[in-house]
């Protein structure tokens, strides 16, 4: 049988029907180790913040579909400080919304857990299934941490994998977990930010200005506009994402207004 070639179009609707997976977490985690052994790829890691500086991308080993995944700058919130955090916050909030994201690995600093699940509570928010990778658990053993991972799974509703990924151990746990996870396709998230109705009608105007017609959950947006009503400093941290021509005034008196 002839080889069937595929024209440009049937290659852009199979480029877009590809599922994604992202790979996001603080800095200096271990987020690329894992993207090279999921992928097999050979990309930059090192042990500082801020190796990886761009969104890399690859493809998932061993499972029968193709998945993307989506190694990303660290970041601690969000709510974007700098222009590494840009980079994934604007991928995983909506801004290039071309990257339809269905899994979300958090990989975690587990001699650093408090810190790094701040940021692990912001995307549980976003209603994407998530797993989270408890990696450098050598580091957390090695300083006499004990985690209680049971206790994690049933706070935050999603799976917890330990793992040391510079030693390859946990990968395939990890890996199993993902593929059950995509052919399952969602999970909810049991402990969702619990906001009165009142509060959510106060902060509607600003979920929409801040959602910009994205379609991602509407818990998402009302996490992000509490936030920006708390913090000028956020908020105008959004602002600067945005094109100059934005009208600036009118957006302040709507966080006023909710305020
Ligand atoms: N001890 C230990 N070190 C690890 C582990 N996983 C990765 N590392 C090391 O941690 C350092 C950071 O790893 P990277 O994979 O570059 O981390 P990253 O999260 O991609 O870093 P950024 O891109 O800068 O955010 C490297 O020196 C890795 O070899 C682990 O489980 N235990
Ligand atoms: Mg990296």
């Amino acid at each position: 049988m002839d080889q069937l070639q595929n024209t440009p179009n049937e290659l852009l609707s199979e480029e877009k029907s590809l599922k994604n997976i992202a790979l996001v977490g603080n800095p200096n985690t271990g987020k690329t180790t894992v993207f090279n052994l999921l992928t097999g790829l050979h990309q930059k890691v090192g042990n500082y913040a801020g190796v990886t500086v761009e969104k890399k991308t690859g493809f998932l080993l061993g499972y029968q579909k193709k998945i993307n995944i989506y190694d990303l700058p660290g970041l601690y919130s969000l709510i974007p400080k700098s222009i590494d955090d840009k980079i994934a916050s604007e991928i995983l909030c909506g801004r290039e919304d071309s990257i339809d994201i269905k899994l979300i690995v958090v990989v975690l600093d587990s001699g650093n857990l408090s810190r790094n699940l701040y940021l692990l509570s912001q995307i549980l928010d976003l209603k994407i299934p998530v797993i989270a990778a408890l990696n450098m658990m050598d580091v957390a053993e090695s300083n006499g941490l004990n985690i209680n991972i049971k206790g994690l799974e049933d706070v935050f509703g999603i799976p917890f994998i330990p793992i040391v990924a510079n030693k390859k151990k946990g990968i395939d746990n990890l890996k199993e977990r993902i593929f059950r996870t995509l052919e399952k396709g969602s999970i909810e998230s049991p402990n969702p930010l619990q906001i009165p109705e009142e509060i959510k009608s106060a902060i509607k105007p600003i979920n929409i200005m801040i959602r910009n017609g994205s379609e991602k959950a509407d818990s998402f947006y009302d996490a992000q506009a509490l936030r920006y009503l708390s913090s000028d400093a956020a908020f105008k941290s959004w602002q600067s994402s945005k094109p100059k021509n934005s009208d600036q005034t009118k957006e302040q008196e709507l966080l006023q207004a909710a305020r």
